[in-house]
């Protein structure tokens, strides 16, 4: 390659200079200018205003002798016999072109050193190329994708190469098919890849790919919508999230069972009222209760207004426009307490519910009546006779304690560690195990449908004793032996 290149390169040279030898000749006639013949003379220089068709070679001249007796004589040479001045304007052209042909010279030979570079960078290819077809195992997808973007580098140089010297270069030519040969032989190599490696390669990028795009779409959906407090124009339970406000019962860690949350008053949504309620060490007896006016106070124990009820039964216990609701102790009947003034306003028995622990939680004692708030108003979960022991659910006028309306459910109360309602869904939990509960079970009163769902949900200790369901910041107030936790909870759009 090395011989062709120079050999091509000198005819290069003497084709980019076609006026050199021209010159060489011109320069050398300035010298001898008696000797011009007409036609070494260059073409174009030959026209002008004296015109060689008839010469007149000598003349006669006049002498005289000087001082010393040497012969002196004038000639006179007209122009017509010898062209100064042309020889002149030819010396100017020859200089010009012999700057011109410098450069040019110098110009070959920056093309030779790229084209020296070139050559190199394809044998360095070739070498690459060549051990990729010996070690056919071991070369990537990289190696080809690196080969690939080096081999269009080339082609592009030697495109610009071949642009800049007119199109008419054999090396360049020469180039061009070389870095066109090691493209078909790359592309060859790929086809032979028999395992399909690379192909499958792709196939796994390609995968990671719509994995990528799929997460950046599911993100999307997975952006929570917002459903301010109160509404219920979401499609249903999404999520509950990790537990928050961990703090232990102002009675003590001995006291495990209990209820706890947040009053719901829609008409002063901004009325900050906290509940804690823990049991008497028999897991019974609803007797004291807290009240705390802010989530501050609630932290720090701070300002708490103690109350002592005349018996509760249970931890289903619920607060509700400033009213507690609860099952009175030892009956089938519902109390209504008036937290301005802690007194019973009102009980009345709930028809056929089954009470005195016949049908509670699963790993909650006494707790025959969960009393629940949600968006809409007051419910009540428990079972009866009729019922044989699976939930029922009923709506009830928070004035009159009236049932309003009732639901039978297919799901087993004792079976289910807890209860509570939103947007008229009933939703169950079950135990998992000692640190997650999961939202298993739910019952839509609208449609009377159950369905099965799976959120889990961690806890702190084994034992859920009560879930409170706040519907004026939607979230969980769980009393799980003697803490109080809460959960912020998400929901699904309607589909
Ligand atoms: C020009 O003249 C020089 C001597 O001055 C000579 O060496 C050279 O060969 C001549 N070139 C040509 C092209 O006649
Ligand atoms: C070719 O490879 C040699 C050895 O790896 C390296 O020194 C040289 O720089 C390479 N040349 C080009 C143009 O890449
Ligand atoms: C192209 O490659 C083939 C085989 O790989 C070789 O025989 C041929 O001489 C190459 N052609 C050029 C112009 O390098
Ligand atoms: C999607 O969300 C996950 C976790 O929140 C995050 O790591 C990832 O970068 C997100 N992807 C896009 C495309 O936003
Ligand atoms: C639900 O919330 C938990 C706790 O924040 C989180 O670990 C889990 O990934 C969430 N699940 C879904 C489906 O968003
Ligand atoms: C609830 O009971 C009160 C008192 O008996 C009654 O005035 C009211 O209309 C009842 N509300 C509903 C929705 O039945
Ligand atoms: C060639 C030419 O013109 N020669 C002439 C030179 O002058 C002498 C005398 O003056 C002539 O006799 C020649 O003929």
């Amino acid at each position: 390659m090395k011989c062709i290149e120079v050999a091509v390169l000198f005819v290069l040279v003497q084709a980019a200079i076609p006026h050199n030898a021209a010159f060489a000749r011109l320069v050398n006639t300035t010298s001898y200018p008696t000797t011009v013949a007409p036609d070494l003379i260059h073409p174009e220089e030959t026209t002008g205003p004296y015109p060689h068709s008839t010469p007149v070679l000598f003349s006669n001249v006049s002498g005289s002798l000087d001082d010393q007796g040497i012969c002196q004589c004038s000639v006179y040479l007209p122009d017509t016999t010898f062209p100064v001045q042309k020889v002149e304007q030819l010396e100017i052209i020859a200089q010009t072109l012999s700057q011109k042909f410098e450069s040019e010279l110098s110009k070959v030979t920056l093309y030779m050193k790229t084209v020296e570079l070139y050559e190199q960078k394809i044998q360095n290819l070739t070498i690459k190329v060549e051990h990729m077809e010996k070690n056919s195992v071991s070369y990537t997808e990289m190696d080809f994708q690196l080969l690939k973007m080096e081999i269009i580098e080339m082609e592009k140089l030697i495109t610009q190469l071949k642009l800049t010297l007119g199109g008419s270069n054999v090396i360049v030519e020469q180039l061009y098919v070389e870095i066109k040969n090691l493209t078909l032989i790359v592309n060859d190599m790929e086809s032979m890849d028999t395992n399909n490696i690379l192909a499958i390669r792709r196939q796994i990028v390609y995968l990671q790919n719509q994995l990528k795009a799929c997460e950046g779409n599911s993100n999307k959906t997975i952006e929570v919508p917002y459903f301010p407090p109160g509404s219920c124009t979401h499609g249903g339970l999404l999520n509950v999230s990790q537990p928050y406000n961990i703090q232990l019962n102002w009675r003590g860690f001995s006291y495990k069972y209990g209820a706890w949350g947040r009053d719901y008053s829609p008409l002063t949504p901004e009325k900050d009222l906290y509940w804690v309620a823990p049991l008497n060490l028999d897991a019974r007896y609803l007797e004291y209760y807290r009240l705390y006016n802010s989530y501050d106070d609630l932290l720090l124990y701070k300002n708490p207004r103690e109350y002592r009820v005349a018996l509760g039964d249970g931890s289903g216990t619920i607060v509700y426009k400033n009213f507690m609701y609860f099952n009175y102790y030892g009956s089938r009947e519902i109390a209504k307490l008036d937290l301005n003034t802690n007194t019973i306003v009102l009980r009345k028995a709930l028809p056929n519910a089954a009470y005195g622990n016949r049908f509670s939680y699963a790993s909650v004692t006494w707790q025959d009546m969960d009393l629940s708030v949600d968006e809409n108003g007051l419910w009540v979960i428990y079972s009866t006779e009729a019922s044989t022991g699976n939930i029922v659910i009923s709506k009830l006028n928070e004035t009159s304690l009236d049932v309003l309306n009732t639901w039978q459910t297919k799901q087993y109360k004792p079976s289910v560690s807890s209860a509570f309602i939103i947007c008229g869904v009933l939703y169950a939990t079950r135990t998992v195990n000692t640190r997650k509960e999961e939202i298993f079970y739910a019952y839509d009163t609208k449609t009377g449908q159950e369905s099965k769902i799976s959120i889990i949900m961690d806890k702190m200790l084994e034992t859920v004793q009560s879930i409170n369901y706040s519907p004026g910041d939607q979230r969980l107030y769980i009393y799980n032996d003697g803490y109080l936790i809460r959960h912020d909870l998400t929901f699904k759009p309607i589909l």
